[in-house]
């Protein structure tokens, strides 16, 4: 350690650190605005900025490492000079209409401008750039942009595909697409990873709450909301609780007070995934058929592969994802148990995803002639939502999913993050395939944040070997290795998020350190205390197969969970 002075106090810190990172763990919040944890530091915005003594210029804390014996203010009048200086030329380019925009309250720009009592410091110079609206999933209004890059380092570091660059000059520069086309005119897999770090409301979901706070007043279809893995684990953050503060009870609770008829669990569906998608791994090993299979409940893997890898499409599993498969169950089993029609039924998907909204427009997946999922919204519209109708989240009391389609087991849970799609299919193939019981149900090997995990599993007279890839840079080397015939796996589960769904770019925003590890630890703590961990296990599940499907990959399953896609 090292000892640094912070406006006159003397702290022990780590040498490793940075200004910023130092004071943040001391308890000083020093303001930011291009800087986030999961990214690259630019040091652009100089909101940042801190004396320290001996150097002539200020310097931006996220850049800049402490040494020992350094004197620093954070809270000097030249400082908030220069940061209310810096704000003000951001603010003079900055639509003053908070009150109508998507993301008033969570904004960090608003926050500081508020903090630091900036008014119009400079004339208004407004860009009046045209909203994109082009994608299913995302929207984007540039006029809103401070030009922090955050979207631009997220594509390009996390996501490995670059669709945005930072173009223009001046107060026109702006993160837009190559010759500045619409973003659903570009390889964008619609992942959110730019709108899950944008700090102000420059790209956001594209916004379908008020559609479903319409139906509900309407009120004339059957209601059914379901609500994803990675949901119950991060909704909290909004409002006010710790990553990783599993709140599921509550959750329920509130979407029944905001007028739903019916909670399901997605989770039931991915139990039903597992056995559907399970069986065609099987059946793929037993009669032959396309190898590697990959994993096809994330959207934005879909988008990636049909846009960059199309000649893989046949090697994706034909399962429906997990919230298709329950879209189609609700119309179908769920509507005939209470004597309704598919199209009095209105299914909204809770999900931590954009990509979802757009999966959720496939053609494909509609079933007797209407969608599976009418609307998918995110965890952070749900947030929005509670927050709207004031329902008391915080001394609401924990209530149960609706049946059937609300029961699932711990191998669903963990679903909701990187590698547990693999460890429940895993579960169900070895006993299934060797008709054991496994001795132990946890697969460490594919647990945890490495970008590529593998794993090989004997299934007695075969191995199989598996490979877990999250995050779009992951998934292209992967896929590339593959390609090149450097590596071969049999099952592959592919995430287009770092972290899996946990890390969705539905999520509550989040600059927390260490906040998607706590999100994980969550998930697999729910997987811990459930009484049932394994998919085949479910009796909801072998209850459904008993009285309306027969068996996995039977005709109508085939005709409600199964899908295909573009080549
Ligand atoms: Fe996911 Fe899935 S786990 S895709 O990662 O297979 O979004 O949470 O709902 O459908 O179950 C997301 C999460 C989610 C599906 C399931
Ligand atoms: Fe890039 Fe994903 Fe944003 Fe598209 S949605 S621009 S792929 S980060």
């Amino acid at each position: 350690p090292v000892t640094i002075f912070v406006d006159g106090k003397e702290y022990q810190v780590n040498e490793d650190k940075t200004i910023l990172e130092a004071c943040r763990d001391i308890g000083y919040d020093i303001p930011t605005l291009c800087y986030h944890p999961a990214l690259s530091v630019v040091g652009s915005c100089r909101v940042c900025v801190v004396e320290v003594e001996g150097a002539r210029n200020l310097a931006p804390a996220c850049a800049t490492k402490v040494a020992d014996g350094m004197v620093i203010k954070v809270n000097s009048d030249r400082v908030k000079k220069a940061v209310k200086f810096n704000l003000g030329l951001l603010l003079s380019n900055h639509p003053n209409d908070c009150m109508t925009c998507d993301v008033n309250g969570r904004c960090e720009f608003q926050d500081l401008i508020y903090r630091f009592d900036v008014k119009d410091m400079f004339p208004k110079e407004l860009r009046n750039t045209p909203y994109d609206e082009s994608s299913p999933s995302l929207f984007r209004d540039m006029n809103k942009c401070i030009a922090c890059g955050r979207c631009v380092r997220a594509c390009e570091e996390l996501q490995g595909l670059s669709i945005l660059s930072m173009v223009n000059r001046g107060h026109y520069t702006l993160p837009l697409p190559a010759l500045s086309a619409p973003i659903a005119a570009t390889d964008c897999i619609n992942c959110g990873q730019c709108a899950t770090v944008c700090p102000v409301g420059a790209i956001t979901e594209r916004p379908d709450f008020r559609k479903v706070l319409e139906e509900i007043d309407r009120h004339e279809k059957v209601l059914i909301v379901q609500t994803a893995p990675a949901v119950r684990v991060a909704l909290g953050e909004e409002f006010g609780e710790e990553p990783g503060t599993i709140t599921t009870g509550k959750m329920v609770a509130a979407l029944r007070r905001l007028g739903f008829d019916y909670v399901f669990d997605t989770n039931f569906a991915a139990d039903l995934t597992i056995l559907e998608e399970g069986s065609e791994l099987l059946d793929r090993v037993k009669n032959g058929g396309n190898f590697p299979m990959f994993t096809s409940c994330c959207p934005g893997w879909v988008n990636l592969m049909e846009k960059l890898y199309p000649e893989y499409t046949k090697n994706l599993s034909s399962a429906k994802s997990p919230h298709e498969m329950l879209g189609a169950l609700a119309k179908t089993y769920f509507a005939e148990r209470i004597g309704k029609k598919p199209e009095d039924i209105f299914v909204v998907s809770i999900m931590p995803c954009t990509a979802k909204k757009d999966e959720a427009t496939r053609e494909q997946l509609k079933v007797k002639g209407v969608d599976g999922v009418d609307v998918v919204l995110t965890t952070r519209e749900l947030g929005k939502l509670i927050k709207m109708k004031k329902i008391p989240y915080e001394s609401l009391p924990e209530e149960e999913y609706d049946k059937p389609l609300g029961i699932s087991t711990g191998a669903a849970a963990i679903f909701g993050t990187t590698g547990g799609v693999m460890e429940a299919a895993l579960r169900t193939a070895y006993e299934i395939y060797t008709g054991k019981e496994l001795p132990r149900v946890e697969f460490e090997d594919v647990r945890g944040f490495t970008g590529v995990k593998e794993a090989v599993v004997n299934l007695g007279d075969r191995e199989i070997k598996v490979a877990v890839a999250h995050g779009g840079s992951n998934v292209i080397n992967l896929v590339e290795k593959l390609r090149s015939g450097e590596a071969y796996y049999d099952f592959i589960e592919i995430m287009a998020c770092p972290g899996g769904c946990i890390g969705g770019g539905g999520q509550p925003k989040s600059n927390k350190p260490g906040y998607l590890e706590r999100r994980m630890e969550a998930i697999y703590a729910i997987d811990e205390m459930s009484t049932i961990r394994k998919s085949h296990e479910n009796p909801a599940v072998l209850k459904l197969y008993e009285e309306y499907l027969g068996q996995p990959l039977s005709h109508l399953s085939h005709e409600l969970l199964h899908t295909h896609y573009k080549d």
